[in-house]
């Protein structure tokens, strides 16, 4: 982080159902880690669950990375995009299976409501597994947990990081 810069907080989500699921959340940790202007503080455990919309598909692991930054919610979903692209990951079938996903959640209280980008995550709160791990993180969210958090199930699996 360039010294002297203003940051805040920023909450990403991770997800995969497609190959080495571990192996893409891992790549997007390390990706993070090694992205200018992002300092990471804190990742969650991994989780399985099952999948939310779309078609039948595998069951996915997902976690959530908080993050110290000073870029904007639009510099993120460009260093997620670039993430995504590093993981193979091919866009056809929407809310289809995918090596990686990572979604941009929360930039401090940075508002954005456009086509292709909307923060706060306008689903998020709705997702037991985004508010599950993202309450590991973040104890304000233990009261916001949605009631199927049941199909949310803690693997013992951890993603490695500096923090
Ligand atoms: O929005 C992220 C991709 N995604 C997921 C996911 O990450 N986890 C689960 N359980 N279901 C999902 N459906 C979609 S689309």
């Amino acid at each position: 982080m360039t010294p002297g810069t203003t940051t805040r907080r920023a909450y990403l989500g991770l997800g995969s159902n497609l190959g080495n699921r571990l192996g893409y959340l891992q790549l997007a940790v390390d990706a993070l880690d090694a992205a200018d202007d992002v300092r990471i503080v804190g990742v969650s455990p991994v989780y399985e669950t099952a999948a939310v919309g779309g078609p039948e598909q595998p069951e996915y692991l997902n976690a959530v990375v908080g993050l110290e930054t000073s870029r904007s919610a639009r510099s993120l979903l460009e260093l997620a995009h670039g993430i995504e692209a590093d993981a193979e990951r091919v866009r056809d079938v929407r809310w289809g299976p995918r090596t990686l996903d990572v979604d941009i959640l929360l930039v401090g209280d940075e508002r954005v409501d456009e086509p292709d980008l909307v923060v706060p995550h306008p689903r998020m709160v709705e997702r037991a597994f985004v508010v599950v791990p993202l309450a590991d993180l973040d104890p304000d969210w233990r009261s916001r947990i949605p009631p199927d958090a049941a199909s949310v199930r803690p693997t013992g699996l951890t993603l490695l990081s500096p923090e």
